[in-house]
């Protein structure tokens, strides 16, 4: 028996000005949908026994029309061709109001698509494979996710159990994205009686605990994710001696095998810290790290630390751009330090939401914009004060 276990496909999710030539959609977007698409060509081809997807399927709440006739056309791939996959909502899919309903709706018209989105605990029974499925979406609040943390209980007279968590599982490491709304899920109920734990969540394939991994995410999604190694699936084998139970032995646990997907390279380049180095190579020392990269078709950045004000007046923005201009995405971030003291050390007290942005404003280094005429619309925007106008 082969299983697959995907997660963190954020559908939809765009990113970046860049648009894929063919379609002249978003590139990022047309990257995520690729690279869910080939993972479902490989799925047709290979045909695994089930499917497990743990959760952040989408990129949002409401996805837009796009994300869903892509998803819908290559889950009927997978209805199709008979192979079941299990969906879990995540917390970018979960709506915090009941009213606002679950795209997931949707997939439960579809043969062998399992969606699990209810805000509470559900198992699927697949008898023909002598396995269950327990699965666990993101719920709205904690006293849902507590009830369905504690009804995961593996079920003896079936050969195989499978959990499926999306959630930061706490424990001796710390599994956490610092999103908004993320679960934290203590390690303790990672229990050792489930044959396999598929977790979704955290963007990087891991081993959590000997029966519990994170597939990751099917791209890098940001910055942080760019020293992620590889991105892709996991592929589980759980053997064909079919004919003995659960008691007749110890608990098998499969040896996970990750399979990567080709994703688009993200390169965050070493930091220049400014300190270091004599002010005026700060200029070749920004081409130097420019130029030790072939830029083509990447996502790119750099950033360059405590640089200070009348230095950061003098650079060539232009030269800098053209170096980088067949990328799919590049930026510098410039920290800016006035008087030898940086001004973007992080203050503890809050001020009003005006005075907060008024002093980010001073203090960003804008390129090639308008500063006080996005200052006015920011503030605008922010909260509705229309600065200078009378
Ligand atoms: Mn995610």
């Amino acid at each position: 028996m082969k299983i697959f276990h995907i997660a963190d496909t954020h559908l939809g999710f765009s990113a970046y000005n860049k648009l894929d030539p063919e379609s002249s959609l978003n590139q990022r977007e047309v990257d995520l949908y690729n690279a869910f698409t080939q993972f479902i060509d490989i799925a047709i081809e290979q045909k695994p026994d089930l499917i497990l997807h743990s959760g952040d399927f989408f990129d949002s709440v409401r996805p837009t029309n796009r994300a869903i006739s892509i998803a819908m056309d290559q889950l009927l791939r997978l209805s199709k061709a008979a192979i079941p996959i299990v969906i879990i909502a995540g917390n970018h899919s979960t709506p915090r109001l009941r009213e606002t309903g679950s795209v997931f709706r949707l997939f439960e018209h579809l043969e062998n698509v399992y969606p699990v989105y209810k805000n509470k605990y559900e198992c699927l029974a697949f008898p023909h494979l002598n396995l269950d499925v327990h699965a666990v979406p993101h719920c709205t609040n904690a006293e849902n996710l507590q009830n369905a943390l504690e009804s995961l209980k593996p079920n003896t007279s079936v050969k195989y159990n499978i959990a499926m968590l999306h959630a930061a599982v706490v424990g001796v490491n710390i599994f956490k994205s610092s999103e908004f709304n993320e679960q934290e899920v203590k390690s303790g109920y990672l229990k050792t009686g489930f044959n396999y734990i598929a977790l979704g969540h955290y963007h990087e394939f891991v081993k959590v605990e000997e029966n519990a991994y994170y597939s990751g995410s099917i791209e890098r999604l940001n910055f942080l994710e760019a020293v992620h190694k590889d991105k892709g699936y996991v592929e589980l084998e759980f053997g064909n001696d079919s004919e003995s139970g659960p008691e007749d032995h110890e608990i098998f646990y499969p040896q996970p095998v990750f399979r990567g997907l080709p994703t688009r390279p993200m390169i965050d380049l070493p930091a220049i810290d400014c300190i270091s180095i004599d002010r005026y190579e700060i200029s070749n020392e920004i081409l130097d790290r420019l130029n030790s990269v072939d830029p083509v078709n990447k996502i790119i950045r750099l950033k360059v630390l405590n640089l200070p004000v009348d230095i950061y007046k003098t650079l060539d923005f232009n030269q800098f751009r053209k170096l980088t201009s067949e990328a799919l995405h590049f930026e510098i971030k410039y920290q800016v330090t006035k008087d030898s003291e940086s001004v973007q050390a992080p203050s503890i007290k809050f001020e009003l939401l005006g005075t907060e942005f008024k002093g980010f404003m001073e203090n960003e280094a804008v390129e090639d914009l308008d500063k006080d005429r996005l200052y006015k619309l920011g503030l605008e925007f922010l909260i509705g004060e229309k600065e200078g106008m009378n």
